[in-house]
């Protein structure tokens, strides 16, 4: 009996089209032109176009430092400033390297797997999933909408450590992008006054006439 043919042409579309971003900044960068860092890499329709794309790009214990990839809704940048996000937060979650290895490969896979198989009960919140690689951590963090609904960022952090399998030992820390942002401005304003402090403090040494006093 001859057996039915295979479709293979027949894929499966996904909910929401993602993008796939990767940045490596190389070192540490300005606010400013960090965004000139992020390439897009590719689309993602249908779960097909994932796999493929997941089974080959580079797995993320092999990435060199400050590297990300980032997988983010069609239509939303995978930066602070995209209007889907400016109000958002980030849920991230550190996995020291020389513990995680190459599971960490599989803590991206199930968050992956999570934002386009919209595993979240909030699912209209999610913006996107990143993995970044640091000097001696990985960290694995979804990208939300709001962050002002205390409720809902619990309800979201629960959800998510039961969806990565995390141990109660595991933090989930939750960032409202704007705290983020103010972060950045308050380090950017300090490096800038002391820069322009070595004149001033120079001039506020030299008076002899302040011994007179
Ligand atoms: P990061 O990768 O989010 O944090 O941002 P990490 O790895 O914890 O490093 P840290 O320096 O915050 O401890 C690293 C740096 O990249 C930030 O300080 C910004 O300068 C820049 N950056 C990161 N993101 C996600 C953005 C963004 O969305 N917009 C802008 N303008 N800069 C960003």
């Amino acid at each position: 009996m001859a057996s039915a043919a295979v479709d293979y042409s027949n894929k499966h579309p996904l909910q929401n089209t993602w993008t796939l971003w990767f940045d490596n900044p190389g070192k540490k960068t300005s606010a400013q032109s960090w965004a000139d860092n992020l390439k897009e890499v590719i689309s993602i329709e249908n779960v097909e176009d994932f796999w493929s794309t997941f089974n080959n790009v580079c797995k993320i214990n092999h990435l060199s430092p400050n590297s990300n990839f980032h997988l983010f809704k069609q239509g939303i940048r995978p930066e602070w400033e995209d209007p889907a996000n400016a109000e958002g937060g980030k849920y991230g979650i550190q996995f020291p390297k020389n513990k995680a290895g190459d599971a960490i490969n599989e803590h991206w896979m199930n968050l992956l797997l999570a934002v386009i198989g919209e595993q979240l009960d909030e699912e209209d919140e999610v913006c996107g999933a990143v993995v970044s690689v640091r000097k001696s951590f990985y960290r694995v963090a979804l990208w939300t909408k709001t962050s002002k609904d205390e409720e809902k960022v619990e309800k979201i952090s629960k959800q998510l450590r039961e969806i990565l399998n995390l141990p109660e030992e595991i933090v989930i820390e939750f960032v409202p992008h704007v705290d983020a942002t103010a972060k950045v401005a308050a380090a950017l304003a300090s490096a800038t006054l002391e820069e322009g402090a070595t004149e001033p403090v120079a001039l506020e040494e030299k008076p002899e006439a302040s011994k007179e006093a």
